[in-house]
């Protein structure tokens, strides 16, 4: 088996990803936590676009989560992928998905503004219309009763909205059964639960009130009565 050093940051959603697969691979592996706001040049010279996750395969650089989790589920089993082509590259392109759902999340974070905060809601909101159509009607994962690199990829995509509620953003899923119960089979994963450090919510908090966004100033109580 080859020496696996998971190259993390501790908010980062994509390094997740491979945290998630690792686990449900049942592989052992070394987290190795860097400060992206201060690279250390060993990691500039594994990471091509200066970008975490990195996966070092004795030594080698995998980059991209994407393309770590497909490498992932080639080399150990369980295959977390399906076997068929077509419902193989269905599955990857709603990972796909999953990322342009992270650009929402942020999108909305970080909205200057109350009209773009609510706009950036209504996009969110959208995204998630889209997968409860997309989703297994009888779940609880994507596909049915086997746990995907698709699974993976909503985990941390989730866990934002754990945040956002404590803060009074709530209603996202509202109407979404499917999406909520996928939602909360994710939250009780324990590859899911275990892929962040146990200060990842004072963390997430505390990025989120510097942002200077319409969602830290809602955050520190200080929003402008509508
Ligand atoms: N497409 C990349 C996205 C990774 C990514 O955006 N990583 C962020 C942290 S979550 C990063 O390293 N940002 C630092 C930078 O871009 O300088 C992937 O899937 O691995």
């Amino acid at each position: 088996m080859s020496a696996l050093v998971l190259v993390s940051h501790e908010l980062c959603p994509y390094v997740q990803r491979a945290a998630i697969v690792l686990a449900e691979k049942g592989a052992r592996f070394e987290r190795r936590w860097i400060d992206l706001a201060d690279k250390p040049d060993w990691f500039l010279a594994v990471s091509p676009l200066g970008q975490t996750p990195v996966l070092l395969v004795d030594g080698q650089p995998v980059f991209e989560s994407a393309v770590i989790c497909e490498y992932l589920d080639e080399a150990t089993g369980p295959r977390l992928h399906p076997q068929g082509a077509l419902q193989r590259a269905r599955e990857r392109g709603w990972m796909e998905f999953g990322s342009a759902v992270l650009d929402a999340v942020a999108a909305f974070y970080g909205a200057p503004d109350e009209v773009s905060l609510e706009r950036k809601r209504a996009a969110l909101r959208e995204r998630f219309e889209r997968l409860e159509a997309a989703l297994d009607p009888l779940g609880p994962w994507f596909a049915g009763e086997r746990f995907g690199l698709v699974d993976a990829v909503f985990g941390p995509v989730f866990r934002y909205f754990n945040l956002f509620e404590t803060v009074g953003e709530a209603g996202f899923f509202d109407g979404l059964p499917r999406v909520q119960r996928w939602r909360e089979a994710l939250h009780a994963r324990p590859s899911v639960r275990d892929a962040v450090r146990p200060d990842y919510p004072a963390r997430l908090t505390a990025y989120l009130l510097a942002r200077g966004s319409a969602l830290s100033r809602r955050m520190a109580g200080t929003a402008a009565p509508a």
